[in-house]
């Protein structure tokens, strides 16, 4: 990593399925460079929709972000390096990690090679990291077979095989031996990656990565020409429902039994396999508390302040879920509603929209 006025910023592209752990790997990447190797770093993020809670998450940690909505990066590749451009000129950060959308399929093509060979002068950009949940790597890593009805995935596959170092993630919770058989899983997709089991919890590795962020290496990888249509019947399965509101406490609202409360809900009304991903944060002058659902697994991953609020705070929800559009909308909005009766809070100037993203078609290809 080179040092200076005019000298280039690192730039890190953290990809990887829903729930890898992508965003809890920025924040706990971007804290230690900040506090033992005196970097500043900022984030760029991207989903679909308008308030997103990997944004308000990586704020309230402290860094400086900007999003990229609507869609993937690879489809908006104009917005993403003006969003880059805009982090370099507020804060001229040491390190910009982006983290794109879970599902996206074209990154190393449509991102990080157009990144690299148009603006050598801005920025230096190390190899691509694509992350693996640990804890699901068999899962995820299945392919579907015969008609495609007996499960399976290809978009968490095929973002492997892009990588040029996999992160195999949440190392806190896995044995030697699930550690061993998720690398061989790794292994049999990309042969041409370097594969590091890490923990952003136990901090396993951080500092392997740490030092190939702080290094020069750049990323080199040519991407392969894939059809983007193979995704698109995988994409389309899954619903998007974001929403965000304005929440009143009656009295003094418990913000960890309000994210607890309305969690359980939903992983009551939907299947565990159906839950990509359902993120929902609370943030208020004084607390903040953000919870994330995983297939059956509930984590609350940032209680800041005290759980007890008065007054008002902001309400944020993403959710990405194997369900039509209208089934989540009625779902969630039930979940919403008898939570705050059940807490004592009001929910006010909600904003809502549900919807099956349509194909992207990445803005630039390379050979
Ligand atoms: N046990 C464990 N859980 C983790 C770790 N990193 C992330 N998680 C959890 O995995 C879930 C998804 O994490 P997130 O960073 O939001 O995933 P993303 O969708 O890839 O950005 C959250 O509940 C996190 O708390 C880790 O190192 N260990
Ligand atoms: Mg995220």
């Amino acid at each position: 990593m080179q040092n200076g006025e005019n000298a280039p910023t690192r730039f890190v592209v953290l990809g990887g399925y829903l729930g890898a752990g992508k965003t809890t790997l920025a924040a706990a990447l971007g804290k230690e460079l900040r506090s033992k190797h005196g970097r500043s770093v900022a984030i760029i993020t991207n989903d679909q929709g308008n308030v997103l809670v990997d944004t308000e998450y990586m704020k309230d940690a402290g860094f400086d972000v900007k999003d990229v909505l609507g869609g993937c990066f690879c489809a908006n590749f104009g917005e993403f390096v003006k969003n880059a451009r805009t982090l370099v000129s507020m804060g001229r950060p040491d390190v910009i990690i982006a983290e794109p959308i879970g599902t996206s399929t074209a990154i190393l093509g449509s991102v990080v090679a157009p990144l690299r060979s148009m603006y050598p002068e801005e920025f230096q950009v190390s190899p691509f990291f694509v992350i693996v949940d640990g804890t699901r790597a068999a899962e995820v890593l299945k392919k579907p077979e015969g008609f495609g009805l007996g499960g399976g995935k290809l978009i968490p596959s095929h973002q492997v095989r892009e990588a040029e170092y996999v992160l195999i993630s949440k190392a806190d919770r896995l044995n030697e031996e699930d550690a061993s058989k998720a690398v061989g899983l790794v292994r049999n997709e990309v042969s041409d990656a370097e594969v590091i089991v890490c923990s952003a919890f136990s901090r396993k590795n951080l500092d392997k990565i740490i030092d190939i962020i702080l290094s020069d290496a750049v990323s080199t990888k040519e991407p392969k020409e894939v059809d983007q249509r193979m995704f698109a019947v995988e994409k389309a399965s899954m619903g998007w429902f974001n929403a965000n509101a304005k929440l009143v406490a009656e009295g003094k609202l418990d913000i960890n039994a309000f994210v607890t409360s309305f969690m359980r809900k939903v992983a009551s009304d939907f299947p565990p396999e159906s839950i990509g991903h359902v993120k929902v944060m609370i943030t208020s002058p004084t607390a903040s508390a953000k919870m994330s659902l995983v297939e059956d697994r509930m984590q609350v991953d940032g209680l800041k302040g005290g759980r007890y609020f008065t007054g008002e705070g902001k309400l944020v929800l993403n959710a990405r879920v194997t369900a039509s559009p209208n089934e989540l909308k009625i779902a969630f909005e039930k979940a919403i509603a008898d939570t705050a009766l059940e807490t004592g809070a009001k929910v006010v100037e909600m904003g809502e929209a549900c919807f099956t993203p349509k194909p992207e078609v990445p803005t630039m290809f390379k050979k």
